[in-house]
């Protein structure tokens, strides 16, 4: 039964807080990611990272103006130096440094990645109305398929772990051994009927090799991931992406789908089998919508380009849907249209904002990828750390250090710069000590 507090909110209403990972300052086009279609054709652009860092603020601040919880994870210690010990490279960490960019330029640019900026690759989280012991489960993710996104786990780890230290109501999970390569909440999509009632739970996994590029997700990842949340497996759903999904740049399913309460959003070549998935979920959510994407009205193609399901689904304060859209969705003639019949025949989705972050968006990372969704109750929500919560003060915190810190331009041959080293070390201290992190807790 549910508590109604004196005031009238419900004690056990649903919080959904936004975690959007703050664009760090090492921000740079080195094409690290095969398969992520943007990543390689922007690769040795010049990029903009304090602009990139303000436009993911901005971001965060159009969705705390809607009216939702907003928190953030700070970006990873970069370069990372100790990963390039680990590779045999010895002496003070300038000598590291330099002897790897002299040895092999493109290790250094996987220590300097900014990656951690696209935090639904974190991990992935049951909120605790699904699992066993009622607890909220997160496991952080090792995305182990790419050697700059495996970098992030440890980094990760601490911040998941210091935000949602409470074990009253989280239990943070240990990344999966790196043969089970698991992307976190990319591949993870949950419904749940508005009336109540279990919410279903779907791992979307790839298949080896599809058409030459690397499918990160496991499906054994995501049985394993499943196992250790305690999920109900009458609730839990395994389902294979398509391999034209992969094959076409979907390198994550979270570019080709989206879902939301009863919602799911997705492109009708998404997955492998999308009939049984969609008789799965009615079975077990009788009252979801499935709003599809037909390939004739908006080919794959352009999803990918646009990333028109890279979009965050949000529910409102009033009860409505907003799709969050990057602004390259607005720009394309066959998406827009198709958006605008969407909202004008009526439906659950009600609104859509467009926001810019297109600096995140040529290395393949748009508006849902930039956020990792918590879900938790008034108590689970009163027992986060406070620092990784946002308000006005802290975004003009964050903003101000930005400004003040953040390098405006890197060029590829700038990553072998000291310079560019010791100021990127600097701006990512200035935050930390902006937002009362001690240096050695994170
Ligand atoms: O893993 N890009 C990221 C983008 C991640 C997007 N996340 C989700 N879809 N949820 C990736 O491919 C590019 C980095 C570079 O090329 O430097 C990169 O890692």
């Amino acid at each position: 039964m549910a508590n109604t507090e004196t005031d009238g909110t419900r004690s056990d209403a649903v919080i959904e807080v936004n975690f959007d990972g703050i664009v760090g300052p090492t921000h740079n086009y080195a094409g690290l990611s095969i398969g992520n279609r943007a990543s390689s054709a922007n690769a040795g652009a010049v990029s903009a990272p304090r602009l990139a860092a303000l436009q993911g603020m901005g971001k965060m601040r159009r969705l705390m103006a809607m009216g939702l919880k907003q928190g953030v994870f700070l970006p990873h210690v970069r370069p990372q130096v100790d990963w390039l010990r680990t590779l045999g490279f010895a002496g003070s960490d300038a000598e590291v440094l330099a002897s790897a960019w002299a040895a092999d330029r493109a290790l250094v640019a996987n220590a300097m990645s900014a990656s951690s900026m696209w935090t639904a690759n974190a991990g992935t989280v049951s909120p605790a109305t699904d699992t066993r012991d009622g607890l909220c489960h997160i496991s952080v993710a090792n995305l182990s398929t790419m050697p700059h996104r495996a970098i992030e786990a440890v980094q990760t780890e601490r911040q998941l772990r210091l935000a949602f230290s409470d074990a009253r109501h989280f239990q943070v999970h240990s990344p999966l051994p790196a043969a089970f390569g698991d992307e976190g909440a990319a591949n993870f999509m949950r419904l749940v009927s508005p009336a109540g009632g279990a919410a279903v739970e779907m791992f979307v996994y790839g298949e080896d090799q599809a058409g030459g590029f690397p499918s990160r997700q496991h499906r054994s990842a995501s049985e394993a991931v499943a196992r250790r949340h305690g999920l109900d497996p009458r609730h839990t759903l395994m389902v294979r992406q398509s391999e034209a999904a992969i094959a076409a740049g979907a390198f994550h399913n979270d570019v080709v789908a989206v879902a939301n309460g009863h919602v799911l959003f997705a492109h009708e070549q998404a997955f492998a089998d999308p009939r049984a998935l969609y008789d799965a979920v009615a079975a077990l959510v009788p009252d979801a919508v499935i709003v599809e994407v037909p390939a004739d009205r908006v080919s794959l193609d352009t999803a990918i380009r646009t990333y028109l399901f890279n979009s965050q689904l949000v529910t409102m304060p009033d009860g409505g849907m907003t799709l969050v859209l990057p602004a390259e969705a607005r720009e394309h003639v066959d998406v827009w249209t198709w958006l605008s019949e969407l909202i004008a025949t009526g439906g659950p989705i009600t609104r859509l904002e467009i926001v810019d972050v297109r600096e995140s968006m040529r290395n393949g990372g748009g508006p849902a990828c930039l956020r990792l969704r918590v879900q938790v109750d008034a108590e689970a929500f009163a027992a986060i750390d406070r620092r990784f919560l946002l308000d006005g003060a802290a975004c003009d915190r964050i903003e101000a250090v930005i400004a003040r810190e953040w390098p405006e331009a890197i060029a590829p041959d700038d990553l072998g710069n000291p310079c560019l080293w010791e100021q990127c070390l600097r701006a990512r201290s200035a935050l930390t000590a902006a937002l009362d992190f001690s240096p050695d807790e994170i």
